[in-house]
């Protein structure tokens, strides 16, 4: 009887409808007349969950079953944006829920912007994360995610009216109820912190650590269904809880708020995502995070291997673990805890466990971005830890020494103490001691982590133990659900069914033998214009102005930092301001017209980046209210940037910016996602855009500025022959005169950004700048032959199947999981 009443994923619109009305009378408890655009998504979120946990459950226990080795993904942010539209391309029944919805009187455009995002992330390091559970998930390879469920994501970008700037805003994602998650009430762990560690000093290299706090991690499930596939993997994200809801002791002993405050205090710690990239580190709570997060999940995953009744010396055979930067780095000295002192492993078997298990992914060349803790700190927090970590430094030394007998200096670089006052652990050179392999994003990353970042290590390892992975996004949400018009387009063009193509983004290259195809190009332009529409649409919605979709969309969004350059985009476009203001009306009639968009946020703390938007918001008012020039140059600040509105700036774009400083930019992952929607690329040589230009071709994409080894040499001599602007690059001087005069208001508010380039340079803004502006005067050229620009557009699209996240994962599975596929059953 259970067999055969068992569900399946329904396929017929009218189960669609018949589960949908279920849900609005039971769960939402509404009748089904005058029900709102919200309470429809609710509704048909909840449908589609039920068919995602039917396949959910199926995955778990065939893999339950199999036994097959696993791997894990250790994220401390998984950006992951909306869920609904991708589960139903997914399951494969967005045309079913469509139709549903329409007769019960819905738009299913309508419907889908009614669910938040999923915001649980800062930029490209977390939606990397996102991507890749898609992708393992598409694959049918055992890999699960850990990470934290953040009561607050990323915070809410406001601009405010009177000056421009940004004000952060907390962003309640779990107001409403969340429908993807699965609460595990019954998946508990205690985490411990603080106490105190006594060795046992019988040989063995145990301790025994007691006292302190503990807390409890409860799991949230979250379902990661494949496309074209039932198998539905599973994110694991934790919530901190206190162990007892009050402290009985405490609250008998009249002392009521220091009970109430003991909860307080376990509850903070996933109350929020750290909002910093790049920097910030020292934070006790940030610590706090990363602890309670690799205990639960390696107990977790401890629990699970035990279920399987092999000895403990097989567990790197049934596991990996790949750590997103450093920020997992504590799994190390947490699974060396549990197998030594838990598990009565002895210590150096227990490091060839750790060593075979680790896999490390370095997101970053610059030195403040490095993760350093101070040892008091740790010492404080997680006593038997620091133990174990000084252990690991004592014979890490003793290896070392071997090798290169009485090099101080090259201990020194080598260690995971950095010396000072105080004292500080190198997360990045425990991570690289710890793991079986050590990989960059990017080919060029890659040699400069082996180069600048790690020479030591790669004389001392050997140089295969690193390598390159370079990133991928996946094509299903950046291709088909963000510009299904394109995909479309694309299925009719390869007379492939869109299943096969979407799995397998090489054959996109089939595009490419009809470029010269007149009515592909129409096709292609249409398109292209359509998305511009439907941006410009949304701008003129937000700020009440018109928004001319025949010009050239112009794009660059991503967080603002330094290194990224969004200063050198804006002085550009105050340039071309400036060139415009002095044209004749007739001179002015031969310029490209040009529609240039930003979006992104600023860390909180972070200064210069807040002024950088300070200055856009207020040259975007100047221009769009200038009736000489605001035909030609417009210019939009987009407020609180995210996944949803990427997906609907990226398929707009003719082309996007891409102009980091050479060598700072791991890798880049719009770069890609702009170009799989025929966006031109117009970059620095730096991070996967030289990867991007090696597949499409260097007439294909528009290159500029001084590469990554001149870099250094320009610093130093900034530093020991500074020559002033207004000598060096007088274009680029009278543009920061221009922002001086305060043409763009501000009152001398931007000195502190414009001195950044007068002095020190740091980004090489002056070196660049001269080949930035001749770059944009050849797209502008190049933008005049729609013809050739729409071929551009084709090939560029047509080569982007290196960058599909499925690829990336494959290599990552083969080369280092070492595991392997396999398919639930229908
Ligand atoms: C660390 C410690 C304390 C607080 C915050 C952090 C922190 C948080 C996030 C440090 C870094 C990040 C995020 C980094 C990131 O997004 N890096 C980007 O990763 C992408 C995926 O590999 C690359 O494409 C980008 O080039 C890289 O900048």
């Amino acid at each position: 009887t259970w067999t055969s009443s068992m569900r399946n994923v329904f396929t017929e619109t009218s189960d669609v409808t018949k589960s949908i009305v279920n849900h609005v009378q039971t769960s939402l408890a509404r009748a089904p007349y005058n029900l709102d655009d919200f309470g429809a998504y609710q509704a048909a979120a909840l449908a589609t969950r039920d068919n995602l946990i039917v396949n959910w459950n199926e995955t778990q226990i065939h893999f339950t079953r199999k036994q097959p080795k696993r791997a894990y993904y250790l994220s401390l942010e998984f950006l992951m944006g909306r869920t609904l539209s991708n589960a139903l391309l997914n399951l494969g029944i967005q045309p079913q829920t469509e139709q549903s919805l329409s007769s019960l009187g819905f738009s299913i455009e309508d419907v889908l912007v009614q669910e938040r995002d999923a915001a649980l992330g800062n930029g490209g390091l977390g939606r990397l994360a996102a991507c890749y559970l898609d992708s393992s998930a598409t694959q049918e390879l055992p890999v699960w995610g850990y990470g934290l469920r953040y009561k607050y994501g990323i915070f809410m970008q406001l601009i405010k009216e009177e000056d421009g700037s940004q004000l952060e805003a907390p962003d309640p994602w779990l107001e409403h109820q969340n429908p993807w998650e699965l609460p595990r009430l019954d998946v508990v762990y205690e985490v411990r912190f603080y106490g105190s560690s006594e060795r046992l000093n019988d040989g063995s290299g145990r301790a025994v650590w007691s006292g302190g706090q503990e807390v409890l991690a409860v799991a949230y499930d979250v379902m990661i269904p494949g496309y074209g596939t039932r198998n539905t993997n599973n994110l694991r994200l934790w919530e901190s809880k206190p162990k007892r809801g009050f402290d009985l002791q405490s609250f008998n002993a009249g002392d009521y708020e220091h009970a109430v405050e003991a909860s307080n205090s376990a509850a903070a710690i996933t109350s929020v995502l750290y909002p910093n990239d790049h920097t910030t580190f020292g934070k006790e709570l940030r610590l706090k995070q990363q602890y309670f997060w690799t205990a639960a999940s390696l107990a977790d995953m401890m629990r699970r291997f035990k279920n399987m009744d092999k000895p403990i010396n097989e567990f790197a055979e049934y596991n990996a673990i790949q750590l997103n930067d450093t920020h997992p780095t504590l799994a190390i000295v947490e699974l060396m805890r549990m197998l030594v002192d838990e598990e009565d492993v002895p210590w150096s078997q227990a490091w060839t466990i750790v060593t075979n298990t680790f896999f490390f992914t370095n997101h970053t060349v610059l030195p403040e971005a490095l993760e350093k803790w101070p040892v008091p700190l740790m010492q404080h927090l997680l006593p038997r830890h620091l133990q174990i970590i000084f252990d690991i430094v004592r014979r890490f030394f003793l290896s070392v020494e071997k090798k290169f007998p009485g090099d101080v200096a090259r201990l020194a670089r080598m260690s995971l103490i950095e010396e000072g006052f105080p004292q500080q652990i190198r997360m990045a050179n425990l991570a690289v001691v710890a793991s079986r392999k050590v990989n960059g994003v990017a080919e060029l990353h890659s040699e400069l982590v082996r180069k600048n970042l790690f020479p030591d290590f790669v004389e001392f390892f050997g140089k295969s133990k690193f390598s390159n992975v370079t990133n991928g996004v996946t094509p299903r949400r950046w291709l088909d659900q963000c510009n299904p018009a394109l995909s479309q387009l694309i299925t009719d063009t390869l007379k492939l069914p869109r299943d096969v193509w979407l799995k397998d983004l090489y054959k996109l290259e089939g595009l490419l033998q009809h470029v010269d195809d007149p009515k592909l190009q129409k096709s292609w332009a249409a398109v292209k214009r359509q998305n511009k529409e439907r941006l410009a649409h949304f701008v003129e919605q937000m700020f009440g102005l018109k928004v001319d979709a025949s010009a050239m969309f112009d794009v660059q969004i991503k967080r603002l930092h330094e290194y990224k350059r969004q200063t050198l985009n804006i002085l550009g476009v105050i340039y071309r301001y400036l060139l415009l203001k002095n044209m004749t009306p007739e001179e002015r009639k031969k310029v490209n017209k040009k529609v240039v968009f930003f979006a992104g946020k600023a860390a909180p703390g972070y200064y210069v980046a807040k002024l950088t938007i300070r200055l856009i918001v207020n040259v975007s008012r100047v221009i769009n209210a200038d009736p000489d020039t605001n035909q030609y140059l417009s210019l939009f600040f987009l407020p609180d940037y995210s996944v949803s509105l990427a997906e609907v700036l990226i398929p707009a774009a003719d082309i996007s910016q891409q102009i980091s400083t050479a060598g700072t930019e791991a890798s880049g992952t719009s770069n890609m996602k702009f170009c799989l929607s025929g966006g031109l690329l117009l970059g620095t040589v730096d991070g996967a855009n030289i990867e991007i230009a090696e597949e499409v071709g260097e007439d294909n994409v528009f290159f500029f500025g001084h590469l990554t080894p001149d870099v250094d040499k320009l610093r130093y001599e900034h530093t020991y022959h500074p020559v002033p602007v207004e000598q060096k690059c007088p274009e680029l001087a009278k543009v920061l005169d221009a922002v001086s005069s305060n043409i763009f208001g501000g009152n001398g508010v931007y000195e502190p950004l414009l001195n950044t380039v007068r002095q020190g340079d740091y980004y090489i803004l002056t070196d660049d700048f001269d080949s930035y502006i001749r770059a944009v005067e050849m797209v502008d050229e190049a933008y005049q032959d729609q013809t050739e620009w729409i071929k551009k557009s084709i090939r560029t699209t047509a080569k982007m199947g290196k960058f599909s996240s499925d690829r990336a994962i494959q290599d990552y599975a083969q080369e280092y999981w070492n595991i392997e596929s396999s398919r639930v059953s229908e």
